[in-house]
């Protein structure tokens, strides 16, 4: 972690958004990763997706687990909640801040060791669980922070920086978070901010799990030759099968007019997004073509991006639990205590 603040200084140019806050608001501490590590770009999209969604810094949850990835929450939002946890452990105590105060907007940041090996079980069950967060991956095919290993995402003959090959099969984020249930499941490379914005957006409007896996190059230990996850490998294999053009319908989000089709979904928070879909026989709210799609783009070696599936009638955890509305810590103690009379009617109900 840094311990350097941003100077306080402030450019007049800034522009506040409807909340009355300008991007300079959404960022946090200097940031100690390498020069050109893809993380920083992600942090960069995640600052620029809450300006253009007026939300206000104070609405905001961040949890992460270990990493150089993991440590990015310190470097954004910093006027936010913050919550650094232990390896892996990210998703559990998002889930419990979460069914605690669901008033917040939950974002986990994490990597690709962090969820895909020591928290590949909490991945999974945040999941299938429909915790309502953004689940961000920053992908790099190795463990950055402790010099370069390779983690359970990187490919299948893909070659560490010393010349090693790695054997082992792929762990699929992307793949997993479709069969486990995942309501909104997104691709992005952090080289592409005109992308990566408009999924982190669509993400936090989403009304259930939404898992956005960012292919993020670690240029100290992943970014030679023969590496599947350099920013000359991605480039080069990065296919997009949509894109989001409007979250609402009212805020438009700038990007290159795009040949396709346009559908438009409306989100449970009222608000609509529209995407566009850049594969022609691509349908991105159809679960099991969705991932037929997928697999059959990897089998070429492509690597699919975009808004890959979306349920826009997604239910959250809190629906599943019939939880009460008002935060835990709203609760008066008649509320939280009902008394024996109360407890007795709900054994009698067990019985
Ligand atoms: C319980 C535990 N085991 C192992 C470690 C050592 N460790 C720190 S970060 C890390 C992997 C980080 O890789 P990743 O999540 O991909 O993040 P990156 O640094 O690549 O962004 C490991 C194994 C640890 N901190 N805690
Ligand atoms: S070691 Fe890799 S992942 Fe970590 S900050 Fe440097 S470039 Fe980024
Ligand atoms: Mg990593």
């Amino acid at each position: 972690m840094t311990y350097i603040a941003k100077p306080k200084l402030r450019h007049p140019s800034l522009v506040p958004n409807k909340v009355g806050y300008t991007r300079r608001d959404y960022e946090g501490k200097v940031s100690t990763l390498c020069a050109g590590c893809g993380h920083d770009s992600i942090s960069a999209a995640i600052v620029q997706a809450c300006w253009e969604l007026d939300i206000a810094p104070h609405r905001v949850a961040k949890l992460s687990g270990i990493g150089c990835s993991s440590k990015t929450p310190d470097y954004f939002l910093g006027a936010s909640h913050g919550f650094n946890t232990v390896h892996g452990r990210m998703p559990s105590v998002l889930t419990g801040a979460n069914l605690a105060n669901r008033d917040l907007l939950y974002l986990g940041v994490s990597g690709d060791g962090d969820s895909a090996s020591i928290g590949l079980g909490q991945f999974a069950h945040a999941m299938r669980r429909g915790v309502r967060m953004v689940y961000i991956v920053e992908n790099n095919g190795v463990y950055g922070l402790t010099k370069g290993q390779f983690s359970a995402t990187a490919d299948r003959g893909s070659k560490s920086k010393k010349g090693a090959t790695n054997n082992d099969s792929p762990v699929d984020l992307v793949g997993m978070a479709l069969q486990l249930g995942a309501t909104y499941v997104a691709r992005g490379f952090s080289g592409d901010k005109g992308q990566l914005v408009p999924l982190i957006a669509g993400a936090m409007r989403h009304g259930g799990a939404a898992f956005i896996d960012v292919i993020s190059p670690c240029v100290a230990f992943n970014n030679h030759a023969g590496s599947t996850r350099s920013y000359d490998h991605v480039r080069e294999h990065n296919e997009a099968v949509s894109r989001i053009d409007f979250i609402d319908l009212a805020q438009e989000i700038n990007v290159e007019p795009e040949p396709g089709e346009v559908i438009e979904l409306p989100q449970a928070d009222g608000s609509t997004m529209r995407l566009r879909k850049l594969h022609k026989d691509y349908d991105p709210t159809n679960r099991r073509r969705a991932m037929d799609h997928i697999q059959a783009m990897d089998a070429e070696g492509e690597i699919a991006t975009g808004l890959l599936y979306v349920d826009p009638k997604a239910r959250d955890l809190h629906a599943a639990l019939n939880t009460v509305v008002p935060p835990l810590n709203g609760l008066d103690e008649q509320a939280l205590c009902p008394g024996a009379a109360a407890l007795a009617k709900i054994n009698a109900g067990l019985r």
